[in-house]
């Protein structure tokens, strides 16, 4: 029997614009305070970098994305759909969109499932994932913009492949972890080679 191929999608940064949301609600919010163009963010955390620029602005970042409708008003990431929606169609391939949710709970894992309704359909909703760990998930790729993915799980069963973003497009190239530059590049070609 053939055996199906297991995709896991992260959310935030891969499918969902979790940076350009941030940076546009950041601006309007916070007018007269300093911010991060995309072009000058490094690191995963938006937080720490803040944070950093100056240190009131750490807790006014959090601010953003703990408020109503900031997760639910964010925009695709181009291409992200269309490539999703083709991918759940292939053959022998199973997608799962796995996504770690924020701890202030009062809006985030319901506007996740609200936006996953919306740009991909109500069937969607039977593939969404919510973990603090995706290391315990098991499949064959994790397409995730995070470069350090760490859990309880010391071997997770997925292959790691680092989707481009504004905060790891300087790392160096790894050796060990390849990359898909944009949903432009070539997922197809990274799929039918795990196979
Ligand atoms: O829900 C997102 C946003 C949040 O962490 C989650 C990352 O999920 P994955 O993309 O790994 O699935 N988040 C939180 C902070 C700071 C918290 Br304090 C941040 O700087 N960036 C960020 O993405």
């Amino acid at each position: 029997p053939a055996s199906r191929l297991r995709v896991l999608l992260d959310m935030d940064g891969v499918i969902a614009d979790f940076e350009g949301g941030f940076l546009k609600k950041y601006r309007q919010r916070y007018p007269n305070d300093p911010y991060i163009s995309l072009e000058e963010r490094r690191g995963f955390w938006v937080s720490t970098q803040y944070g950093e620029l100056r240190g009131d602005l750490c807790d006014k970042a959090i601010s953003i994305w703990e408020s109503k409708n900031f997760f639910m008003e964010l925009d695709p990431i181009p291409g992200s759909v269309e490539a999703v929606k083709q991918m759940a169609k292939m053959k022998n391939t199973d997608v799962f969109i796995c996504t770690s949710p924020i701890k202030h709970y009062a809006h985030c894992p319901y506007e996740k499932y609200a936006w996953v309704e919306r740009h991909l359909g109500p069937d969607f909703l039977e593939k969404v994932i919510l973990t603090r760990d995706k290391t315990i998930v098991s499949g064959d790729v994790l397409i995730d913009d995070k470069p350090d993915i760490f859990g309880v799980e010391p071997k997770p069963s997925w292959e790691h492949i680092l989707f481009t973003a504004c905060h790891n497009k300087h790392l160096p190239a790894s050796t060990s972890q390849r990359r898909l530059l944009s949903w432009a590049d070539d997922w197809r070609g990274i799929l039918e080679g795990k196979r």
